[in-house]
């Protein structure tokens, strides 16, 4: 088998519900050198959208979407130890608190936000699915973290995420941190709207953001500090 072939099997299997095939198509994948990443963006996710799809068509129901996940999970847990594997050792950059918001239980993007946020550094705190916007606050105040993540799956649950935002601002710390925000439905405009900081539209581009925004608040606090000493 080639590389296109078990980018191709990856999404075939998931589109069969077959979680045993997946992941040996992930360890095969592994094995020749296919980057997880790829493994996922190429193989995996192409086979959810397609399932999205069918869902939206009801020519699938609620089952098919639990097992066409069970594919993706199972073969998310081979996959996330080998992404972690690449950070191991890294210097800390920052401190994350991520979740997906309330009324939405969809993980697997905000997980894999996770993880690629490990990678990079981060400490990164993991408050699930169906988060309260006061969760966020209060992980955020407890572990003093810069970066918030949200994730949204879903156009009716969008609008929490302005709601954690409101949070912050009732509690006079929005300034003191970063919000990110992803998911399927969300935008850059709907960011604009929700005056949110980043919107990421893949898990690395939110790292990516991440990494910027953490670097530009260290930056704007060593300014502060040098105007202050002299
Ligand atoms: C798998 C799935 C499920 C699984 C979720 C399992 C799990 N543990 O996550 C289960 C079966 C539980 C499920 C349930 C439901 N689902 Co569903 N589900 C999906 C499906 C097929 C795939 C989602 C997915 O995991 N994609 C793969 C990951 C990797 O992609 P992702 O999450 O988008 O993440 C990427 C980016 O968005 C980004 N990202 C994600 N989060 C964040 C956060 C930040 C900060 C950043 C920077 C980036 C980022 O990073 C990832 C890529 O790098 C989608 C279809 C679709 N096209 O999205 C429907 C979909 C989201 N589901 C849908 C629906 C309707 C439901 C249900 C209401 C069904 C029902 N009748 O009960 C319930 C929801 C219950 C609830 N209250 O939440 C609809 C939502 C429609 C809408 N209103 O907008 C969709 C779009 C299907 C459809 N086309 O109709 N679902």
């Amino acid at each position: 088998m080639d590389d296109a072939e078990i980018l191709e099997g990856l999404k075939q299997a998931v589109l069969e519900y077959d979680a045993e095939g997946g992941t040996r198509l992930v360890r095969q994948g592994l094995d020749r050198g296919i980057p997880p990443l790829k493994l996922i963006d190429e193989g995996l996710s192409r086979g959810v959208a397609i399932i999205g799809e069918k869902f939206q068509a009801m020519e699938i129901f609620l089952p098919e979407l639990m097992m066409a996940a069970k594919v993706f999970l199972e073969s998310m847990k081979i996959l996330e130890p080998v992404i972690l594997a690449a950070g191991e050792g890294r210097q800390k950059r920052g401190v994350a608190v991520i979740g997906t918001v309330k009324g939405d239980v969809h993980s697997i993007g905000k997980d894999l936000f996770g993880t690629l946020l490990k990678v990079a550094g981060f400490e990164v705190h993991n408050l699930g699915v169906n988060v309260h916007p006061g969760k966020f606050v209060e992980k955020v105040e407890e572990t003093g973290a810069e970066i918030v993540g949200l994730s949204a799956l879903m156009t009716t649950t969008m609008p929490s995420m302005r709601e954690v935002i409101e949070f912050f601002l009732s509690r006079g710390t929005r300034d003191r941190h970063t919000i990110l925000i992803g998911g399927g439905p969300v935008t850059e405009a709907f960011r604009k709207k929700i005056e949110a900081d980043g919107y990421g539209e893949t898990a690395q581009d939110g790292v990516e953001l991440a990494i910027q925004f953490v670097k530009q608040r260290h930056a704007a606090g060593a300014a502060r500090g040098h105007t202050t000493d002299s």
